[in-house]
């Protein structure tokens, strides 16, 4: 299989980094995580614009990439239905399309912070934004005809293999989510067969995959190979074991699922280690995002003792990061400083200072004071 990005070596990055952290330069190039499966990081410096380029989009992948020829390849539609269906991609593309701009970020992103936390070592560059074209999932759901019995929508992936470190799981089991009938009824959760205006790549999910906006990247199946509409909750490893909060359990004892992206801000200049000019003038900038609408950033200067508001950058878009700025006049003293930025949603919901340890090693978006140095 053809992989169209370069990425770098993550030691090599990191031995020009500080805090684990790619050195911001121009390079567009993305850092490996993990080779198998294959897992790149974007570095921060290629998360300046709004669309994030495709070949700056971090890859986040839990086995091989499935080959897959779409000439031979089938959409199925099973389960509490009135009609089973077979979709070919062609049939797919001739159905009511529609385009979504959409943040996705994983959820284990900033997993650095954690310090030692178990799994993939991200640092803040799991998250990208693009446009997604596709079929709203909806239509295939009337198409189909939902009984009245239905309660879920399981989404399931063409890659399988067993997870690591799960010594319970000894047969093959694929990557599958579900979304309750609301949710899936959403018009802006698509079947996307493009991303940024082209077909998707293989490490993105071609032919099809899941997007479902304001959620944390796991939700957003690739290499999608079958719906299966349900009369039951579904309970599979990535949704009540993996992705999932530690002490919320269900009625039958299974975990909750990890789903809404939770309000996060991060700072892209000043970088952890920039080094900056005493007195001069300094334009601070950064990316906000939740699930829904940023209403405010704060930044803070003085080691979160005071916080003013940031400009906010270009316009509101649902579930879209939104860039802001905050003009600083670094002390004319020399020494070290800490800059915070902190995020508040329309929901009325504030970035935390803390992390939220029934979130385990996901849902990592307290507050990350940036060190810099003055001299
Ligand atoms: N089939 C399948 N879908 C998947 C995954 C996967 O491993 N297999 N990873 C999920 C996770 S955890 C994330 S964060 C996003 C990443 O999407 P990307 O690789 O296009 O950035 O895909 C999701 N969809
Ligand atoms: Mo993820």
């Amino acid at each position: 299989m053809l992989i169209e990005v370069r990425f770098v070596d993550q030691k090599e990055s990191q031995r020009n980094s500080t805090a684990g952290l790619a050195a911001p330069s121009c390079q567009s190039e993305l850092i490996l995580r993990e080779k198998h499966p294959l897992n790149l990081e974007a570095p921060m410096s290629s998360l300046e614009s709004f669309i994030t380029p495709t070949s700056n989009f971090y890859v986040r992948n839990h086995f091989d990439v499935p080959e897959i020829d779409a000439q031979e390849w089938k959409l199925s539609v099973a389960g509490d239905v009135e009609r089973e269906l077979s979709l070919t991609l062609e049939e797919i593309l001739s159905m009511p399309q529609r385009k979504v701009v959409c943040t996705m970020e994983c959820a284990g992103n900033s997993r650095i912070f954690l310090n030692g936390a178990k799994g993939l070592q991200w640092a803040a560059g799991a998250i990208g934004t693009a446009e997604w074209t596709g079929v709203p999932l909806l239509e295939v759901l009337n198409l189909a005809g939902i009984k009245s019995s239905a309660i879920e929508v399981v989404l399931e992936g063409a890659d399988s293999g067993i997870p690591c470190d799960e010594p319970a799981i000894t047969k093959p089991i694929s990557f599958a989510r579900s979304l309750t009938m609301e949710e899936a009824l959403n018009a802006d959760v698509l079947l996307a067969h493009s991303m940024n205006g082209e077909p998707l790549s293989a490490l993105h999910g071609y032919p099809l995959r899941v997007i479902v906006p304001g959620y944390y990247g796991m939700a957003s199946v690739k290499w999608l190979k079958s719906i299966h509409v349900s009369d039951s909750p579904f309970r599979g490893f990535y949704q009540s074991t993996d992705y999932a909060f530690l002490n919320t359990t269900h009625a039958d004892g299974t975990r909750v699922a990890i789903k809404h992206s939770q309000v996060k801000s991060m700072l892209l200049h000043p970088h952890a280690g920039e080094v900056l000019k005493r007195g001069a003038r300094y334009r601070v900038l950064g990316v906000a995002w939740a699930k829904g609408l940023i209403e405010k950033v704060e930044v803070s200067v003085d080691e979160e003792k005071s916080w003013a508001p940031a400009r906010l950058l270009g316009d509101t878009l649902p579930n879209c990061w939104r860039f802001f700025e905050f003009d600083w006049s670094v002390p004319d003293v020399p020494g070290h400083r800490k800059i915070s930025s902190r995020a508040f949603d329309s929901a009325g919901n504030a970035q935390p200072f803390e992390h939220d340890n029934d979130a385990g090693s996901y849902v990592i978006n307290f507050v990350v004071p940036v060190a810099v140095t003055v001299e």
